[in-house]
């Protein structure tokens, strides 16, 4: 039954882990796939998760099943930190959350959900996007489609390529939105243009989708969430996939959420109802421990202060990182204007890095990053950014 089965390609950047981890060379850095790295390039345990996971298993909980959209407290505190504590919109119970297998699994729900309501319509993502995005609404049956985004002479945004666009798609189209800290690129909207894409959605009956998988490593929790507030404030209807990977450093206890606001308190009945039919015949319902981890950081005072100001110290590291690699290829000679690095937000950069480039990182110097150019700036420390930036320096001078 499997003489005809052809090899399926590679997810690109979890490939390069493999390649990565066979390298022999002591001095290799892994700048490919979008992980926090402490300073010792270890990836960190939060002291806010380590008490919380104590206190559980000291009462040692029982493990029945959860409920299909995962605990009640677990989905009011992903809607707090999306919406904000005091959003009319969860007093008027109009949002849905369901505990999600990440922030991938958040996605796939949602695309589901979709193709069940509105199976002729077509999904739109940036250029360039997370590569998933695309595998996994064309999984769900979808065609897929670029919007212009990335614009690699300014190294910003083609705002008004991206508008015009936008304005020309039929209604119902969906729009996978990138929240905060763009990936792969690092260029996020201003808060002007989030207001302009909330009006095109609006004026053209587009189905906004905001994926949101790094809250709080631009600039703080509610001032990342500012195009979920945008579309909040708009009266439309909309989907948010969210993730604790990164900001709770939980990536393989795999927490997220998928919410959605809808039009009415009865509404969101039926919605749920429907995501909820999703998940049952995918896996039933979500795991136990990681959202329990998580519901319990939030709703203790004192352990969420103790979270908040982790995330900054994780945000301010990879600032720092920024700063440091801008300055030390400056150092080094290198006559190119690095500066843009420092301005981009969140994980990654698209330094401008050609493939070839990159390839030589790797065959010369150990160094691994995305074939884009695209290079995770939390996988940068004390002990190997020296390294990296003279490494950088030899191949951009040839
Ligand atoms: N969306 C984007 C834009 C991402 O970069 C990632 C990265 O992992 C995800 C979603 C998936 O998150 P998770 O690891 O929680 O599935
Ligand atoms: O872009 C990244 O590196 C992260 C991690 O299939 C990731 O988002 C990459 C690929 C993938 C799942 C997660």
């Amino acid at each position: 039954i499997f003489a005809a089965v052809e090899m399926a390609p590679r997810d690109p950047i979890l490939g390069l882990n493999e390649a990565y981890n066979a390298d022999t060379r002591a001095t290799k850095v892994n700048l490919g796939v979008g992980v926090y790295y402490d300073d010792n390039g270890k990836i960190p345990l939060l002291a806010a998760v380590k008490t919380a996971e104590r206190t559980r298993l000291e009462t040692m909980p029982p493990r029945g099943y959860q409920p299909i959209e995962g605990p009640a407290a677990y989905d009011q505190a992903v809607q707090k930190l999306l919406f904000g504590a005091d959003s009319e919109l969860l007093a008027a119970g109009r949002v849905v959350t369901a505990q999600a297998l990440g922030g991938t699994g958040a996605l796939k729900i949602g695309a589901d959900f979709l193709k069940r309501l509105n199976p002729a319509a077509k999904v739109y993502i940036s250029d360039p996007s997370w590569e998933n995005h695309r595998a996994l609404f064309e999984s769900a049956g979808f065609e897929v489609e670029n919007y212009p985004y990335y614009d690699a002479e300014t190294r910003g945004v083609n705002f008004a390529g991206m508008k015009s666009f936008l304005q020309g798609l039929p209604a119902g189209s969906i729009i996978v939105l990138h929240a905060c800290c763009h990936n792969p690129t690092g260029a996020d909207l201003s808060d002007a243009q989030w207001v302009e894409v909330v009006e095109v959605c609006r004026e053209k009956g587009l189905v906004p989708f905001l994926d949101m998988a790094y809250q709080g490593f631009a600039d703080g929790i509610d001032a990342d969430a500012v195009a979920v507030r945008l579309f909040s404030t708009s009266g439309l209807q909309f989907f948010v996939s969210s993730s604790f990977s990164k900001s709770f450093s939980l990536y393989g206890e795999r927490v997220g959420a998928l919410s959605v606001v809808t039009a009415s308190k009865e509404e969101s009945a039926r919605v749920l109802s429907q995501l909820k039919r999703v998940i049952r015949t995918n896996y039933s319902n979500p795991p136990i421990h990681g959202g329990a981890v998580v519901a319990a950081v939030l709703s203790n005072p004192e352990l969420r202060q103790l979270w908040e100001d982790e995330l900054a110290g994780m945000r301010d590291r990879i600032r720092a990182m920024r700063t440091g690699l801008v300055e030390q290829l400056k150092a080094k000679g290198v006559a190119q204007d690095f500066s843009f690095v420092a301005a981009q937000r969140g994980m990654f950069s698209y330094t401008g890095l050609s493939a070839a480039q990159v390839e030589t990182l790797k065959n010369d110097f150990g160094i691994y990053a995305v074939s884009t150019g695209r290079i995770c700036l939390a996988a940068l420390n004390s002990g190997n950014i020296g390294y990296v930036a003279e490494s950088i320096a030899q191949v951009v001078k040839g």
